[in-house]
């Protein structure tokens, strides 16, 4: 089938010609429409009297940026490649699929109907008590079976040539993330009233080096199979269940990078609150799920490790329980102070970057949303800045307590 870019209209007549997508259907009238609120994509709910589901396209541009902005569509293909691991290492927190083509760029799975996207749900404040326990599962799982801790070395290296060439979408990374937001650059969206803040920000020598070191880790340190971009934007959930969404970035990079990822849109959500809901018992709920996150994810990975004697990096009888205890605590806090770098670079860049999030963008008030700025940047550059040297929880959080005073 020849690649062409869907509408409604050819959403319909796509669906009339693909059985499988029939059967989940049925008979009847369809009704069709597109709600894609994310930066790159096509997304439509397709209704029919008996079902419902969701069909996403990737377009040959940046739907954020337009036509004008050339990206390759081939970022499905590796959407799908992950979506399917994942569904194979954690099934319960990936929506299931029902139809993929590589060649249209497209995959349409389950609409989840009583799910909402995270950030929608922190935005209004409502608390997810269970999802610190979901999602350190999934990161748990997803990230140690698809490292050298767990696979063969051959099988390691042949998952990773699945990957590898998800080139596109890795330099968006390394340019939206960790370069163009600390420079002058034409694609940055900074509030007026944190111009001059940002404008500091391109002269902090200490900062923009250890920037350079994150961005190094995040091009080069391969450890396992990353979503990519896992921010509350890329989670739909509620109070029972919580799915994983939009892995388009998927790549082998850091153990901490979704982590981090994860932890910068909490705390983007935590100080976004001193303006918004001004409600102290959901920010303490945040840092509390930050704590939780790192807790449980420690617990789980080790888990995870301590039920296998052999691996890509760990021969039969060489390590024996000092050994690997030594190795495992070393390893841990590496995982634990890459995540904190990682956090401060995801939140650094939707201060100043082309892409903002709406926890704080959506405030109106430009001096309040200045405030909300400056807190976040004031923990994201101690997180930047002191990442390699941050001992443990109970001092992450002392600094996030400290810098948004
Ligand atoms: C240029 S695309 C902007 C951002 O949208 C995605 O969600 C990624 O976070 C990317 O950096
Ligand atoms: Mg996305």
């Amino acid at each position: 089938m020849e690649y062409t870019i869907l509408d409604n209209e050819k959403v319909r007549s796509y669906i009339h010609n693909t059985p499988e997508l029939m059967v989940i259907l049925g008979d009847g009238e369809l009704s069709i429409r597109e709600v894609g609120d994310g930066n790159l994509n096509y997304v439509y709910i397709i209704e029919s009297p008996k079902n419902k589901i969701i069909l996403k396209q990737a377009v040959p541009y940046l739907r954020i940026a337009g036509e004008g902005w050339p990206l390759s569509r081939e970022r499905m293909n590796y959407e799908i490649r992950a979506l399917e691991y994942f569904s194979e290492i954690a099934p319960a927190f990936i929506p299931t699929i029902y139809h993929t083509n590589e060649a249209m760029s497209l995959i349409a799975m389950r609409f989840l109907d009583s799910h909402i996207i995270m950030r929608r749900g922190m935005i209004e404040g409502i608390r997810y008590p269970d999802f610190a326990e979901h999602i350190t599962d999934f990161l748990a799982a997803s990230l140690f079976k698809s490292s050298s801790l767990y696979l063969s070395s051959e099988a390691k290296r042949s998952l990773m040539d699945r990957f590898n060439t998800n080139t596109q979408l890795c330099k968006i990374t390394e340019d939206f993330v960790f370069t163009f937001p600390y420079m002058e650059h034409d694609s940055n969206n900074i509030n007026p009233k944190m111009q001059s803040v940002q404008k500091e920000l391109q002269n902090d020598t200490e900062f923009k080096v250890q920037m350079l070191k994150l961005k190094y880790l995040f091009m080069n340190q391969s450890d396992a199979l990353l979503h990519g971009d896992l921010h509350t934007g890329s989670i739909m959930l509620n109070g029972d269940e919580t799915y994983v969404i939009d892995p388009e970035f998927a790549f082998f990079g850091p153990f901490g990078f979704d982590i981090g990822a994860l932890i910068a849109n909490l705390l983007q959500s935590y100080v976004s609150h001193f303006e918004r809901s001004k409600d102290r018992d959901l920010q303490e709920w945040l840092l509390e799920t930050v704590e939780e996150i790192f807790v449980k994810f420690e617990t789980k990975f080790l888990e995870h490790w301590n039920g296998i004697r052999e691996s890509a990096l760990l021969a039969q009888g060489y390590a024996d329980e000092a050994v690997l205890d030594s190795f495992q605590k070393q390893f841990m806090e590496m995982i634990f102070r890459q995540s904190i770098g990682f956090a401060g670079a995801k939140m650094a860049r939707r201060l100043f970057g082309i892409a903002g999030v709406e926890d704080i963008t959506g405030i109106e008030d430009l001096d309040a949303r200045a405030r909300v700025e400056k807190k976040s940047l004031a923990i994201a550059k101690r997180f930047v800045r002191e990442y390699e040297k941050i001992a443990n929880i109970k001092e992450l959080i002392g600094i996030i307590k400290e810098e948004s005073k």
